[in-house]
């Protein structure tokens, strides 16, 4: 694609067209109603009427203007010297009518009109070199459904393939006003913009119906337009398409993107309910070539889809670009499926971009109708195709403060049929702050599943993760698991949970390569490596279920070992308070790295092992050893001073922990159990010296039948210090 002009042009071309038309048409210019706040809801459609004075008919394709075109009235009765009221005439006609009340340019042009295509049913208008004037007035209504007729797309073609103004002033047509409508109408072939909208009296302005890009009958133009619309320069309020289907615009097969929203004083507008980079079936790619919509150079506030209004958004090379903008809602859109909700049809660089300092932003929403699907992107090879990508690269402005929440991210619209994006569902890249994925509120959570890597990856710092089902459908059972890990986390200083459920992924549930993150009280099971594999420092994971992961085919080493979880070359975990169980492998494994702690799990049942230290992990420390058990105390030895914990278990794990204590200088330790333990089940414990390496397990020993109890044991020689509570699951060295 050959850019023509830039995204960021000099503003002084639509001034400069409004100062023209300034000169020409005096201070009738100024909208009656500018001063005066709009909204999307005063947006209404001129009635059309049989009046002069408030109602022209096109009656020609012809862009001949030389009628009396200072009224309506004129006009009609003055059409100029081919008897008949071109597209052109019209404009100018109501531009130089006063700004008072509703004007509608209507059409019912002939058979025998040399635009006409009986076989298409179409009429086109094939503008001369000069674009058509500008709607300076306000509350003009262009209607293409007025002309006979009663096809399936609009059947008044306008073709701008003569049009050749000074850069950027190509388009179809420009409104710079308020309170217009442009509904059922085709657009092709302008070198700039098929709509142009633009400037801060440029509000509550409506396009609806219309095809922006392909022909009447959905082909690629045979110049594709710049921007299907473009909203530039502070215009605000408008409104592009609408929740009735009716409303629905075609945009697609536009050289940039489909809808262009830019600049710093462009707010508050609505892109909503359209068709964006397919043909008119849509269930086939008609390509914008950079995005479906774009959000450039500050525009804030505005919203892309709604509830019960999303766009179709497929079928691009990219579905939303959000490059710097600030506050966009996305909700509600189908983003690289086809409109039957289940058939991939990608847009090939990713569904959604915010990139270069966007923040702010919103994808999707808390209910169902808020929920954004977006599956299916991403072209097969290519090194794009996430389903959501944030970075900011260059980092010259952090993408900051977006929220991801509600979204079906690699399936269906069923929420449990995949159709996984090319890459990871969210890739969450350099230059990325505050991210927050999910969320802790009900209706907060995303199911990201089946995505051909993993199902978030973060690459930079502060993010959360929170309240997800990531691997597995939105009824909480369909296994769908992403091609690698379910969460991925390179950067520092991440939260992950919690209530995140993380099952059923190819690699590992969770993968931390990063430091110092937080992963807390999620549900890790199934995963085919392990439910957390720990690679970088001073990682904390508290409170989580690690559940029935291991079961893949035999991997080795790293992050490839099956396991609970995998502690590998690296130092400073903390594992405290998880429930460790059912897993096909070792619990917990610590693989080479230094003062991994391990403390008041829940570990038991595991195929393997509870704990087991390789490769010279945690120094390779052995266990405690046991002394004397009855059904109400342990006692033994450990290493001086060290932290000792005593378990239950059934087998030779650890399920229950029964409290804590601290080793004699001596190494001597002690620990009343209270209530007593039933005979038969078996105690075991495990120590952490002063560099916080935990041991495993100690060899189960079983709690002798008919033990006496015994509360207040009287062991000789010094007494062990007991720690100052037990039963506080004391964490901290
Ligand atoms: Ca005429
Ligand atoms: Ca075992």
């Amino acid at each position: 694609m050959t850019a023509r002009h830039s995204l960021h042009g000099s503003v002084s071309r639509p001034a400069l067209l409004l100062y023209m038309l300034f000169l020409l048409f005096g201070p009738s210019l100024a909208p009656a109603s500018a001063q005066r706040p709009l909204r999307p809801s005063d947006l209404k459609r001129g009635s059309i009427t049989a009046s002069a004075e408030t109602l022209v008919t096109v009656t020609t394709s012809s862009d001949v203007a030389d009628g009396n075109v200072s009224s309506l009235a004129t006009l009609a009765s003055q059409p100029g010297a081919d008897g008949a009221i071109s597209l052109r005439e019209a404009i100018l006609a109501t531009n130089a009518t006063p700004a008072l009340g509703a004007l509608t340019i209507a059409f019912n042009l002939p058979n025998s009109d040399p635009g006409h295509n009986a076989a298409k049913s179409t009429w086109t208008i094939a503008l001369g070199a000069q674009a058509l004037p500008a709607l300076a007035r306000g509350n003009v209504t262009i209607d293409g459904r007025t002309q006979p007729g009663s096809p399936s797309y609009p059947q008044i073609i306008m073709d701008g393939y003569n049009v050749n103004e000074a850069a950027g002033l190509s388009n179809g047509i420009t409104i710079t006003s308020d309170h217009n409508s442009i509904r059922g109408l085709t657009l092709v072939n302008f070198y700039d913009d098929a709509v142009l909208i633009s400037g801060p009296n440029a509000a509550a302005n409506l396009v609806a119906g219309c095809y922006l890009g392909p022909d009447a009958n959905g082909a690629a133009a045979v110049q594709p337009s710049y921007f299907g619309v473009e909203l530039r320069n502070g215009a605000h309020d408008n409104l592009i398409g609408g929740a009735d289907p009716a409303a629905r615009n075609l945009i697609s097969g536009n050289a940039h993107s489909g809808v262009m929203i830019q600049d710093a004083t462009t707010h508050n507008n609505t892109v909503a309910g359209n068709w964006i980079g397919v043909n008119p079936s849509g269930q086939a790619a008609l390509k914008n070539a950079v995005a479906g919509v774009m959000v450039a150079a500050g525009a804030h506030d505005n919203l892309i889809g709604g509830a019960s209004q999303g766009n179709l958004l497929s079928g691009n090379e990219t579905g939303i670009y959000i490059d710097g903008g600030g506050a966009t809602t996305i909700a509600g859109n189908t983003i690289g499926l086809a409109a039957d909700g289940h058939t991939p049809l990608a847009n090939d660089g990713g569904g959604i971009w915010l990139l270069n300092g966007a923040h702010d932003n919103l994808i999707g929403g808390t209910s169902a109708a808020a929920r954004n699907i977006i599956s299916g992107n991403g072209a097969a090879g290519s090194q794009f195709g996430q389903g959501i990508y944030l970075a900011s690269v260059p980092i010259n402005a952090l993408t900051m403060n977006n929220t991801i929440q509600g979204n079906y991210i690699g399936v269906d619209s069923s929420g449990n049929q995949p159709a996984g994006n090319y890459r990871q569902g969210i890739l969450i890249g350099p230059g990325t702050q505050n991210t927050l994925v999910g969320g802790t509120a009900p209706g907060t959570g995303n199911v990201i599943g089946y995505n051909g890597l993993g199902g978030v990856r973060i690459d930079s710092s502060g993010n959360q993760v929170a309240g997800n089902l990531i691997g597995i459908g939105a009824d909480g059972v369909t296994e769908l698991g992403n091609q690698l890990n379910g969460v991925r986390v390179g950067g520092d200083n991440n939260t992950i949970g919690p209530d995140n459920t993380i099952a059923y992924n190819q690699q590992s549930g969770l993968m931390l390569s990063g430091g110092a993150t937080t992963v807390l009280s999620n549900t890790l099971s199934a995963n085919a490596r392990s439910g957390i594999c720990v690679a970088g420092p001073n990682n904390t994971l508290r409170g989580n279920l690690v559940q029935s992961n291991g079961g893949g085919g035999s991997v080795w080493p790293d992050c490839a070992i099956r396991a609970g979880i995998v502690i590998t070359g690296t130092n400073g975990t903390l594992v405290s308070e998880n429930d460790i169980l059912d897993n096909s492998a070792v619990g917990v494994v610590v693989y080479g790295g230094m003062g991994n702690r391990i403390l008041a799990n829940s570990i038991s049942d595991n195929l393997s092992a509870g704990i087991q230290l390789m490769s010279g992990g945690n120094n390779g420390v052995a266990p405690p050893q046991l002394g004397l058990v009855t059904i109400s105390m342990v006692s033994g030895t450990a290493c001086a001073l060290c932290r000792v914990e005593v378990f239950t278990d059934t087998s030779d794990e650890g399920k229950d922990f029964l409290g804590a204590t601290t080793a004699s200088s001596n190494g001597l330790f002690s620990q009343v159990i209270a209530p007593a333990v039933q005979p038969g089940r078996h105690v075991t414990a495990t120590h952490t010296d002063s560099n916080g390496n935990t041991s495993p397990f100690a060899p189960a020993v079983s709690v002798p039948n008919g033990s006496p109890p015994d509360p207040t044991p009287t062991p000789t020689g010094p007494r062990p210090p007991l720690s100052p509570r037990q039963y506080v699951p004391v964490v901290t060295l």
